[in-house]
């Protein structure tokens, strides 16, 4: 087992930079490897799913319904009156659905959201379990709506079960909560688990979570289904254990593996919540992702969305949604839908040609220090969102070998309200970009630019409207040249 203090001590020397310090720099690795370094049937099966492709998340959108309530374990971080926090931010789901409202709310959405190409069950509860809920609501959408992508969120003790259906079914993405690999760490996370109408507790319940998690894990990857592996990291329990975790899910053929971070409150009514437990700090979820580097590669784009979320994986329009506004009938346009696609496509084209520059930019400034860079953006892979209005960052990191994406950071107010600039926001985003050099977006006006220059953050809106990646490496080969070597 490798401790977390060695991790810790091995990255402290860069405590406040936020960049990885291993694997490659190139935006083509990890979750955002596209059409060059993936076999083509699995570039086919990833290209629009915002999870499961970085680069996909720029354009495509997931929806969730909550469906499946009813859950066959008990997890220490959990309480079911909150989303399920294997794939949720804690918050009460809106409303609970029946398969028929649940496959009702989908088309309604795909009705006015062409974006939308993924429908995802996770939680509140365990879709696998509760799956005559699931498989009823898939059922009743895909016959309306085929170009949909299924997709699962389970906690993998039922998995087993359900392997030859989730294949006939064509549901090619499913996600296994996996936070432990040595039962006497799982012991610490799950009190109890019914299985086979028997209830188990303490190692025996973990042990026998372990395995059916190991066994799902095994059949969907001999089946050719692509399984990303979530792991709540979990300070003081699993958090040195995580590396383990990503080296045998690897190994047993994982896609992606997403480390999250526990959130943990005693107003969730958690057991960690009302024991003390604390979530990991955003220092301290970076140092396990980064120690994880070079295993199974790492979702770094995730935003713990709620298990009712409808939008873009940065986005929550669910409260457009809710069942009192669905219309009675729906039309879905499958032109308008196509259309987006064949846009899509061809933006996706010139945003790889554009990708192309990259690298040979940020070579001419070899030898500068790394530059770390927040953009807003409101999708399409560009620099495209004013300041005042962005409710999240994506932060990138610029080095000598190319431009890597780090992970998004959400605001927890927006600048701007009701069209004027709100002070103790602005003084929240300095404080979560302290670590950012530059910050890119589509416009900015001159007093939050002022206070981003005193604080050290240099605003910056040249780049507007233009390709993310090619234009953090036009702007770092730029500082290389006006800025001393020895600098
Ligand atoms: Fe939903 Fe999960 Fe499917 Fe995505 S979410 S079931 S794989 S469609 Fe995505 Fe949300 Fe992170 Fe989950 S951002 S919490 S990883
Ligand atoms: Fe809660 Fe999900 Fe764990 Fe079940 S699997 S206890 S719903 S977090």
């Amino acid at each position: 087992m490798i401790l977390f203090e060695a991790l810790t001590g091995a990255a402290g020397a860069k405590e406040k930079t936020l960049e990885t310090s291993s694997g490659c720099s190139s935006s083509a690795c990890g979750s955002s490897s596209g059409p060059d370094d993936l076999a083509p049937e699995i570039w086919a099966k990833v290209k629009d799913h915002p999870c499961y492709s970085e680069e996909a998340h720029h354009y495509f959108a997931r929806m969730h319904v909550a469906v499946a309530p009813a859950c066959n374990i008990q997890c220490n971080y959990c309480n079911r009156k909150y989303d399920c926090a294997n794939e949720s931010r804690p918050g009460v789901v809106s409303e609970r659905l029946t398969p028929e409202q649940g496959a009702k709310k989908v088309l309604a959405v795909a009705a006015s959201v062409p974006q939308l190409s993924v429908l995802g069950i996770a939680g509140p509860g365990d879709a696998l379990y509760d799956w005559r809920k699931t498989r009823a609501t898939f059922d009743a959408v895909v016959k309306d709506l085929p170009d949909i992508k299924l997709c699962i969120s389970s906690n993998g003790l039922a998995l087993p079960d359900h392997v030859d259906e989730i294949v006939a079914m064509n549901i090619d993405h499913v996600t296994i909560t996996i936070n432990m690999i040595d039962p006497e760490i799982g012991a610490k996370i799950y009190p109890w688990i019914f299985y086979q109408h028997a209830r188990y507790t303490g190692l025996e319940a973990s042990r026998l979570l372990h395995e059916r998690q190991m066994l799902g894990l095994d059949m969907l990857v001999a089946r050719g289904v692509l399984v990303k592996v979530n792991s709540v990291l979990i300070p003081g329990v699993n958090d040195a254990h995580l590396v383990e975790v990503n080296r045998e899910v690897k190994k047993r053929g994982a896609f992606l593996h997403n480390v999250m971070p526990l959130i943990s409150d005693p107003a969730h009514g958690t057991h960690f919540g009302l024991t003390g437990q604390r979530g990991p700090t955003a220092q301290e979820l970076k140092i396990v992702q980064d120690a994880c580097e070079g295993g199974a590669k790492l979702m770094r784009h995730c935003r713990q969305c709620r298990a009712d979320a409808v939008g873009m994986l940065g986005e929550d329009r669910g409260q457009e949604f809710t069942l009192d506004k669905l219309p009675e009938t729906v039309a879905i346009d499958f032109a308008k839908r196509d259309a987006y696609r064949s846009q899509i496509e061809a933006k996706r084209e010139l945003h790889a040609f554009a990708r192309m520059a990259v690298k040979p930019a940020a070579e001419t400034a070899l030898a500068r220090a790394p530059l770390t860079v927040a953009v807003a953006t409101k999708g399409d892979g560009l620099i495209n969102q004013h300041f005042g209005h962005a409710k999240e960052f994506l932060i990138y990191r610029a080095d000598g070998a190319g431009v890597k994406f780090l992970g998004a950071r959400k605001i927890a107010d927006q600048y701007c309200q009701g069209g004027l600039g709100e002070d103790s926001s602005l003084a929240g985003i300095i404080t979560l970009l302290s670590d950012v050099d530059v910050l890119l977006c589509a416009k900015i006006g001159g007093c939050p630019k002022g206070e981003l220059k005193a604080a050290g953050i240099e605003p910056s809106d040249d780049y507007a409207h233009e390709f993310i990646e090619p234009s953090i490496a036009a702007l770092y080969a730029k500082r290389g040249a006006e800025i001393p070597a020895d600098a």
